[in-house]
C-alpha cells in the first residue's frame, strides 16, 4: 500500500538580516510524508518570501496534484513543478528508496546574524577549522572592510565567506576593498554577489584578488554556468532551484568546472536542514555546506539538529491538510 501526507506547519522565527528586504517572524510550508509498504520518506516544501516566486499556497496546491499522481504510479512531470515542490517531494522519494545517505555534514559556516564582537568571542574560541559568513552592503562599505580586516587579522586560522546580495556598485565595492589588507585577502573564501550585474561584480573581482560565488545569479532568466578565473564557488539553495537530479547536474556540472558547490539553506525547518546535510556529505562532500540557520527559529521541527537546545514540536501536532492512499 502506498500512502501520502501533506503536514502544514508555522514555526515562530525571526530572520533578522538574512533576508534583507523581508523581516519573517514566521516561517510557514509543508512537509510531505511518503510510505511505501514498511518504508517511509520525508520532504519539505517551504517557499522562501522574497526569493521563491511560488507562494506557499500555490505550492500546496501542486503538491497535492502531484502526491496524487504518484499514488496512481504516474510518472511526475519535474520541468512544469515550482522549484520548492520539486525539491520537496523528489526528497521524499529520495529518501522513500534509500538513495539519500544517512550521513551528513552539519559542520556548516558560522552565520554572523548579530554584532559583530559576538562572533568575534565565538570564533576565538571555536575548535577544528574556522569558517564564518558574513552579511556585508548592510552598512557602509569603508565600515564593512574594516570590520572583516579586524576578524581577518585577530583571527589568522580564520577563513571569511561573504555576501552582498548586490548591494554595491564598483565604486562602493572597491572602497570595501579598499580597507582589507592585501596579505589579508586570500582567506577570504569568496564573495557572493557583491554588484548588480555579473560584469560589475568581475570587474571589482579581477581588480580586488577577491575571488566570486554566485547565489542568485543561478536563479536569473536566461543563466547558465560559465567558468571565469575569478569564479570560485556556486550556491545552491535546492529550495529555490527545483529536484534532486536537477540539483545534482549542476553539482556535477559546477565540479567540472572546477568551482566549489556550497549547499546552502533557504532558512527550512529542522527537518529540511537535516536532509540539506546530507545532501552536502553526499555531493559536496570537500566542502563546508551553508547550514548555519537554525537558531534563527524558536522551535525544531520533529528531527532535532545536532546540538541545538530549542524545543521540539512534533509533526504530530502539525495540521494534515492533505491525506490518501492507493487502496
Ligand atoms: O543571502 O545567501 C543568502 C538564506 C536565505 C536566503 C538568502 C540567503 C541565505 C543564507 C543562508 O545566507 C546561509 C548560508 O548561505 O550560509
Ligand atoms: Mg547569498
Amino acid at each position: 500500500m502506498k500512502q501520502a501526507m501533506l503536514y502544514r506547519y508555522k514555526l515562530p522565527m525571526d530572520s533578522g538580516v538574512i533576508l534583507r528586504n523581508t523581516r519573517l517572524v514566521n516561517r510557514d510550508g509543508f512537509i510531505i510524508e511518503l510510505r511505501d509498504s514498511d518504508k517511509i520518506g520525508r520532504g519539505e516544501i517551504s517557499p522562501l518570501p522574497g526569493c521563491s516566486l511560488e507562494v506557499t499556497d500555490e505550492a500546496g496546491a501542486q503538491a497535492k496534484t502531484i502526491l496524487a499522481s504518484w499514488l496512481s504510479g504516474e510518472s511526475i512531470a519535474w520541468s512544469s513543478l515550482y522549484p520548492s515542490v520539486a525539491f520537496g517531494v523528489s526528497m521524499a522519494l529520495a529518501e522513500l528508496t534509500n538513495e539519500l545517505p544517512l550521513t551528513g555534514n552539519y559542520l556548516g559556516a558560522l552565520l554572523c546574524n548579530s554584532h559583530p564582537d559576538d562572533l568575534m568571542q565565538v570564533l576565538a574560541e571555536m575548535s577544528g577549522q574556522k569558517v564564518a559568513k558574513i552579511k556585508v552592503g548592510l552598512h557602509e562599505a569603508i565600515r564593512d572592510g574594516m570590520i572583516v580586516n579586524m576578524f581577518l587579522k585577530a583571527i589568522p586560522d580564520l577563513t571569511l565567506r561573504l555576501d552582498a546580495n548586490r548591494q554595491w556598485t564598483v565604486a562602493k565595492a572597491a572602497q570595501f576593498a579598499k580597507h582589507v589588507n592585501m596579505e589579508c585577502r586570500s582567506r577570504i573564501a569568496f564573495i557572493e554577489e557583491p554588484c548588480q550585474t555579473i560584469r560589475d561584480s568581475l570587474v571589482f573581482s579581477q581588480g580586488s584578488g577577491i575571488a566570486l560565488a554566485w547565489d542568485e545569479t543561478l536563479r536569473d532568466n536566461g543563466f547558465f554556468l560559465k567558468p571565469y578565473g575569478v569564479l570560485k564557488a556556486i550556491i545552491i539553495k535546492p529550495t529555490l532551484i527545483g529536484s534532486l537530479s536537477e540539483v545534482k547536474s549542476l553539482v556535477t556540472k559546477a565540479h567540472e568546472m572546477g568551482l566549489d558547490v556550497v549547499i546552502s539553506s533557504s532558512l527550512e525547518t529542522s527537518i529540511g536542514l537535516n536532509q540539506l546535510a546530507r545532501l552536502a556529505q553526499w555531493l559536496t562532500p570537500a566542502t563546508i555546506p551553508g547550514l548555519d540557520t537554525i537558531n534563527l527559529f524558536s522551535t525544531q521541527l520533529e528531527i532535532p539538529w545536532p546540538n541545538c537546545t530549542l524545543p521540539i514540536m512534533s509533526l504530530s501536532d502539525c495540521n494534515i491538510v492533505w491525506q490518501q492512499s492507493n487502496l
